[in-house]
């Protein structure tokens, strides 16, 4: 038997990846750019093992035994067995697969990114292959690609029909820019309701502002927050950050049916984040949101206590406590 066990953290884009112009190979209509996060905060580990004595794959999802005819993890374990080839002998053997995240899955929170990052550098090291995993890990989930490097990474859309010019690089490692600070708030940890593949073919497929959004406005705005990343140019950054969400969403929001994931709470939130920022007279948070209604803020280090300060008076985390509690008084 040989056992593999890998951790890989999740990545939350600044410039969001939605839409697909080849639903197989994965291959997005525009370049996103993301930051991933410290693997210990929000991760994914997975355990891969392949034994002579398997009789067939298999895979477990937070404990839950799960569908491994899954197209998309099928294509993985081909790509994977293709590699290997003559040159290991586990690559003719069955395996078995154990995903763990730490942080709730499918709720718009990266979860599938991370999955498959790690999934994929599990059966790199298994298989003993070496070079570029993050083409693997993109037909596993296309977010997926951007958690195999650290720091900011930018995924480049290319423009090949075989998706061999559809990369990631890094812009920065996250050293270059270590004040920043990412706040996670989880508004529902419920799974969405329209899984990203659904939502990003219904946008192709009836949107008119996503062909504005990947023609006169991704391609600007990956320039400037690419020289916002390297500059360190916090407020920027900020802007796009925020604008992109609210276009992501926009699009979302045109698609028809609409595709509507974020809630009151999130726009309570969007609202917390323009007044505060009006009340310093500066820009010193950005907020962001992907499939779900929970927000991912972005901050210097330095603002994180007062911001803190402010979330905990709006939205007090112990309120149900305290109203138990005040309740139990004589
Ligand atoms: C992103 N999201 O850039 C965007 C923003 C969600 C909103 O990538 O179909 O799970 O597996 O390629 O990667 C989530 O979509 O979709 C996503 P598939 P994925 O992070």
């Amino acid at each position: 038997m040989s056992t593999v066990t890998c951790v890989a953290p999740v990545n939350i884009a600044v410039v969001k990846y939605w839409g697909k112009r080849d639903e197989t190979l994965i291959l997005p209509v525009n370049d996103s750019i993301s930051a991933t996060l410290d693997t210990e905060q929000q991760c994914a580990k997975t355990t891969v093992m392949a034994s002579p004595n398997f009789k067939e794959d298999c895979i477990w999802l937070n404990g839950q035994k799960e569908d491994i005819r899954n197209p998309r993890l099928q294509n993985c374990l081909a790509e994977f067995r293709k590699r290997a080839g003559n040159i290991s002998h586990i690559g003719q053997w069955k395996i078995h697969i154990c995903s763990e995240n730490n942080f709730p899955t499918a709720a718009g929170l990266a979860s599938s990114a991370a999955g498959y990052a790690c999934l994929v550098a599990a059966l790199a090291k298994l298989y003993n292959i070496e070079g570029d995993i993050s083409s693997i890990a993109r037909v596993g989930s296309g977010s997926a690609c951007r958690s195999v490097l650290g720091g900011f990474v930018k995924w480049c859309m290319g423009s090949l029909s075989d998706g061999t010019d559809s990369i990631i690089k890094q812009i920065v490692p996250a050293t270059h820019w270590p004040e920043m600070r990412v706040l996670i708030l989880v508004v529902d940890k419920g799974k969405k309701k329209v899984p990203s593949s659904i939502g990003m073919k219904r946008t192709m497929e009836t949107s008119d502002l996503i062909k504005h959004r990947i023609k006169h406005v991704v391609p600007d705005r990956v320039n400037k927050m690419e020289q916002a990343i390297i500059k360190k140019d916090f407020k920027t950054f900020a802007e796009h950050t925020m604008k992109d969400s609210n276009q992501m969403h926009a699009v979302c929001l045109d698609s028809y049916p609409p595709v509507i994931y974020m809630n009151e709470i999130s726009y309570a939130l969007i609202d917390l984040v323009h007044l505060y920022n009006e009340a310093v007279n500066d820009t010193k948070v950005a907020y962001t949101f992907d499939a779900g209604p929970n927000a991912t803020l972005y901050l210097l280090e330095e603002n994180v206590p007062e911001f803190v300060g402010v979330l905990d008076y709006f939205f007090p985390p112990l309120e149900n406590t305290l109203v138990e509690y005040r309740k139990g008084l004589p």
